[in-house]
């Protein structure tokens, strides 16, 4: 493509001086690959955005897509139903925690956020405790991008520009420099939760709808919960009459080898939001999933039967293309046993990984499940350089991996062979050593 023909595209998220003057693109994909401009395969290391766990252009999910658009290619969200978002929703909740089986339908993990944080609200109002609608995030949580989430969300980054957004109040994030390098779960931390007493002593409970958080957080660097963190989230929520929203993301569908981060670290929240996985990344679609007593909440307080119950959704909410995809999406998730590839290849991803401990611009390195982060040391002052240099160094080697602020991320698809793995981290030693002899 000429270079001016790369303009009127303003590409989110991206650093678009550099990439129009740069340019990589993608023509197809296959399996766990891309194919590049010049018909090389690009290995996958995060499953897109950590959305195509299941490896691209499966056919069971093609062919789903492709008959839907022919059969029924929109049906009105409100008032009128079609058959396969009630097989989605119903698939859905047989994946997720008993309790939570009341599935409202996005299209994208902001959307689900947003939705999830207005339940919440209009949950405690519905009870007749109309002032608690105070919202509690956490430092370095990532909630998408919209009003709410960007409020509750604890990135800088990703607030500083847009003003005023929705007032919350944040936990501390559970990273600590002792922990480093652990595996897995770190053993310390746990006492960081208990933090959150001491915003409701600030705000009392009365005024708290609810406290959200991601599981394990993601895009902020792959950080597992420490042990005993949620548990200890859970009860003083319990405890207080406050909502426990946990955003399963990127956590869901098997990432974190459980169906949620829910069932992988054993504790129930009562609304989870997700999204990419839940159609393999293929059609948009995210979901919000309740507490049957949240749902039988807002249908007593309904008023008549014909009266809405919920003022909120979207004009693409259950599309049927995005049901049909998610249908076959739920189907592989089960077929291909997920659960037991990820388990299975997760011991084999942690030692790859932690290969790169004594690596002297490694600060740090965390894995959980099939995702991984090395924490990269700063260069001039510049936490978010190096990456970005690793991520286009091994672009060049024909391995896709994420830079994000000072990590490079990792989420290889769930049947990655070993020989793939070990390809994924040669390439991103190799990027490693010799980042500092390139200059952007
Ligand atoms: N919550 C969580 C926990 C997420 O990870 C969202 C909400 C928002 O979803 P949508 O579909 O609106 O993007 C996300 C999305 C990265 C990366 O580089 C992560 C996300 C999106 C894009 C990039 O890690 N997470
Ligand atoms: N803006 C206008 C003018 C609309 O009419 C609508 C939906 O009807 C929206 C925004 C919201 O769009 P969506 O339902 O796709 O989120």
């Amino acid at each position: 493509m000429n270079r001016q023909d790369l303009d009127a595209y303003w590409m989110p998220f991206t650093g678009n001086r550099y990439f129009k003057d740069h340019p990589i693109m993608v023509t197809g994909s296959e399996g766990n690959y891309y194919v590049g401009e010049n018909n090389n395969r690009i290995f996958d290391g995060l499953s897109g955005l950590w959305c195509v766990g299941l490896g691209h252009c499966r056919p069971e999910i093609t062919a789903a897509v492709s008959a839907q658009m022919g059969k029924l290619d929109y049906a009105p969200a409100f008032q009128v139903g079609h058959s396969l978002a009630f097989d989605l929703a119903n698939k859905l909740v047989s994946l997720t925690p008993d309790g939570l089986d009341r599935a409202f339908f996005t299209n994208s993990g902001s959307e689900s956020v947003e939705t999830a944080l207005k339940m919440a609200r209009a949950y405690w109002r519905q009870k007749g405790q109309p002032s608690k609608t105070r919202l509690i995030g956490r430092a370095r949580g990532y909630h998408g991008v919209n009003f709410g989430g960007m409020s509750v969300g604890g990135i800088g980054g990703n607030r500083k520009l847009f003003g005023t957004g929705v007032e919350a109040d944040h936990l501390p994030h559970t990273w600590m420099p002792e922990a480093a390098f652990s595996k897995g779960q770190p053993t310390m931390g746990a006492e960081r939760a208990n933090e959150l007493e001491e915003l409701i002593a600030l705000h009392d409970a009365s005024n708290i709808a609810a406290v959200i958080v991601e599981p394990m957080a993601g895009s902020t660097g792959v950080l597992p919960p420490p042990v005993g963190y949620l548990n200890k989230l859970r009860e003083i929520c319990t405890k207080h009459d406050i909502l426990l929203i946990f955003d399963e993301v990127i956590c869901g569908f098997g990432r974190v080898g459980a169906a949620f981060g829910a069932q992988a670290f054993g504790v129930t929240p009562d609304l989870m939001t997700i999204a990419k996985g839940l159609t393999n990344g293929t059609v948009p679609m995210g979901a919000v999933v309740a507490k049957t007593e949240i749902y039988d909440t807002f249908m007593a307080a309904g008023g008549p039967d014909y009266m809405v119950e919920f003022s909120h959704g979207y004009t693409y909410s259950a599309h049927p293309v995005a049901c049909a995809a998610g249908v076959a999406s739920l189907d592989l998730f089960v077929t291909d046993n997920v659960v037991d590839q990820v388990n299975g290849m997760s011991p084999y991803f942690e030692a790859c990984i932690h290969q790169f401990d004594d690596h002297p611009l490694v600060e740090d390195v965390r894995n959980f499940g099939l995702a991984g982060a090395l924490q990269i040391k700063a260069q001039d002052g510049q936490p978010a350089l190096r990456p970005f240099k690793i991520f286009r160094k091994c672009w060049e080697n024909n391995v896709y991996v994420r830079c994000g602020g000072n990590t490079i991320q990792l989420a290889p698809p769930f049947n990655a062979s070993k020989a793939e793995i070990d390809n994924l981290f040669n390439v991103l030693r190799d990027a490693l050593n010799s980042v500092d002899s390139w200059s952007l």
